[in-house]
């Protein structure tokens, strides 16, 4: 499984994990309803694994890449980072496998709080069209992620406010607040 929870709203380092006291999880059910999906896979058997082709056919994940994100290995990395934490959304799903390392995705919930989710090695995460999120190495400084995408891939991100953009509209239509 994965493992989600609320944040506190401290100005601390964005790479320490920022839980709440007391510890607030958030269920996989939670982020469900918020249009999240996630698999666990082997990321060793990444070139040649049947499960996650099977999942690239099934939702037309026709393109990838590999990023390497360490001071070392990413061009204009101080600048990346930084990017990578301003709040935005993107006018497609993001999809992002993590082959090693580890890092969190932090997402908006319904009523605007932050979720952050772990990720490690094996997870496959994917953030539907639309909603406001966020990515930050942790304290270990170091993710290898497969990125995904249905055709030529854009990764252009719209920085926080966005709500007159159609995939902010698109996104409260199709995961409203559950009743
Ligand atoms: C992106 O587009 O935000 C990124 O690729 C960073 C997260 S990938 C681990
Ligand atoms: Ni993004």
């Amino acid at each position: 499984t994965i493992e989600a929870w609320y944040m506190d709203d401290s100005d601390e380092d964005q790479r320490l994990p920022h839980k709440l006291n007391p510890h607030e999880p958030c269920p996989l059910s939670a982020l469900r309803d918020l249009g999240v999906l996630y698999w666990k896979l082997d990321a060793d058997k990444h070139e040649t694994d049947p499960r996650l082709a099977a999942i690239r056919k099934v939702y037309n994940y026709s393109y990838t890449e590999i990023v390497n994100i360490s001071k070392d290995t990413l061009p204009e990395y101080e600048a990346k980072i930084k990017s990578f934490y301003q709040e935005h959304i993107h006018s497609d799903d993001e999809i992002r496998y993590i082959l090693d390392g580890s890092g969190y995705f932090d997402v908006r919930d319904h009523s605007d709080r932050w979720i952050r989710i772990a990720t490690r090695k094996g997870d496959l995460l994917v953030l539907p069209e639309g909603i406001y999120h966020r990515f930050t190495l942790d304290t270990d400084n170091y993710t290898k992620a497969m990125r995904l995408f249905v055709g030529a891939p854009v990764w252009t991100p719209h920085n926080r406010p966005q709500e007159e953009h159609p995939s902010r509209a698109k996104y409260l239509e199709r995961f409203p607040v559950p009743v």
